[in-house]
């Protein structure tokens, strides 16, 4: 029902994504403002020769800035890429990518013509070597450095508009958290001054379509670096859970036996280092993360503050949801009343649909839940947990369709 709606959402954020392709990261492709780079099968920029698509202006509609941002032209997020480029490749067809090198999602083969299903599974009908696998693939995505981008570690300001490039390695795990910090991080406005109330992901009706985007770009990434097409993130359905069920040694981590905040040292992400955490320190430098290192995982499941989330979901809470008829109403925020997006989000009670600024219900309670990396917006991506919790959402937003 909310179809429509939703692929409109998933188009206008196609390009929101922060990280750079590190063959448009030299001064020449940034002073010129454009980045079309060839297709590596026929050397032609965008696969044009193959007819795969073309270097085009990026054509801008003009949105007024919203009550939640009073600037223009202050954030290299806003009308994004425009900031860094104004010509990128227009793909055609199927095509799809920064030198339309690959697929829409859901297609494949040479021409991307062929149907491509691919199905996310519960983590637990997963057989211990599907779900070793899984584990493993995140281990090696941990340590392997993306080999097609690279992220900002200044603005494009402090960059001399292009002349002075700042970027960084990252690994392919880290790119996705990075990517989540950067949508959701604070406005740098220059001198001391920072603007907080700012996220391009959450709050908001682009929330479901841009989480939805971010898990196929993680799955296309783990697909191209281990070769296995067919490679899923799994769900976890925490419907009625009353623990962290996922929380083993088997599966995410269990708990350390002599600090409850950390994850147990037989856990597969006992060693994994966050990245993006330091919030405040990055605004007293007016400094973007750069991702590295700031200490482990944290996660403390169940010891959160049971004021502002008694309790995990319920399949009553996720049935009223689902039953609630509009995508979005009324402010289209975290305010907003009898809207699917915001009770599924978790700002308003999903036993009657108002928004409730004192809880946090649904897809927020998990987070909250997590008490720890998880429970903070920028950082969140850092527990992976996250990618089971969000794929579980998507398959409500899914089931919604
Ligand atoms: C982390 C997130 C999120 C919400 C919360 C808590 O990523 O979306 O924590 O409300
Ligand atoms: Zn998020």
């Amino acid at each position: 029902m909310f179809l429509a709606v939703l692929y409109g959402l998933l188009w206008s954020f196609q390009t929101s994504a922060g990280y750079f392709p590190r063959v448009c990261v030299s001064p020449k492709n940034l002073m010129e403002k454009e980045c079309c780079p060839p297709w590596e099968d026929d050397g032609s920029p965008c696969g044009q020769l193959s007819g795969r698509g073309s270097c085009q202006n990026i054509l801008l509609s003009s949105a007024p800035p919203g009550p939640q941002f009073p600037f223009t032209g202050v954030d290299d997020r806003e009308s994004w890429p425009s900031v860094f480029y104004n010509r990128t490749c227009q793909c055609t067809g199927n095509f799809m990518g920064f030198n339309c090198g690959s697929c829409k999602f859901g297609f494949g083969g040479p021409d991307c013509t062929e149907r491509r299903l691919l199905v996310r599974r519960n983590i637990f009908d997963l057989s211990v070597p599907e779900k070793d696998k899984f584990l493993a693939y995140l281990t090696l995505a941990k340590h392997t450095t993306s080999p097609d981008y690279v992220i900002p570690t200044g603005t494009y300001s402090q960059m001399n508009n292009g002349s002075t490039p700042m970027f960084n390695d990252i690994n392919v795990y880290d790119l996705f958290v990075w990517t989540h910090y950067y949508v959701s991080r604070d406005a740098l406005l220059g001198g001391s001054e920072i603007w907080r109330d700012i996220d391009f992901a959450h709050e908001a009706p682009g929330f479901l379509p841009w989480h939805r985007l971010f898990l196929l770009l993680l799955e296309q990434e783990l697909q191209k670096m281990t070769g296995d097409e067919n490679f899923t993130i799994p769900y976890w359905d925490w419907r009625d859970a009353e623990n962290c069920d996922v929380c083993t040694d088997e599966y995410m981590g269990g708990r350390h036996p002599a600090n409850p905040n950390l994850l147990s040292p037989a856990s597969f992400f006992s060693s994994w280092q966050i990245i993006c955490s330091r919030l405040e320190e990055y605004n007293s430098r007016q400094a973007l993360c750069d991702g590295t290192p700031e200490g482990p995982l944290l996660r403390n499941p169940g010891n959160h503050d049971k004021a502002r989330t008694p309790r995990l979901p319920t399949s009553a809470d996720v049935e009223f949801c689902l039953n609630l008829t509009q995508y979005e109403s009324d402010s289209m925020d975290k305010a907003a009343n009898f809207s699917f997006r915001n009770t599924l989000e978790g700002f308003a009670s999903p036993r009657t649909g108002i928004a409730d600024a004192s809880q946090s219900s649904m897809h927020n309670a998990l987070h909250i839940f997590m008490n720890g990396t998880m429970s903070q917006v920028q950082g969140s991506a850092n527990d992976p947990v996250f990618l089971l919790h969000h794929a579980f959402v998507d398959r409500l937003v899914d089931i919604s369709l």
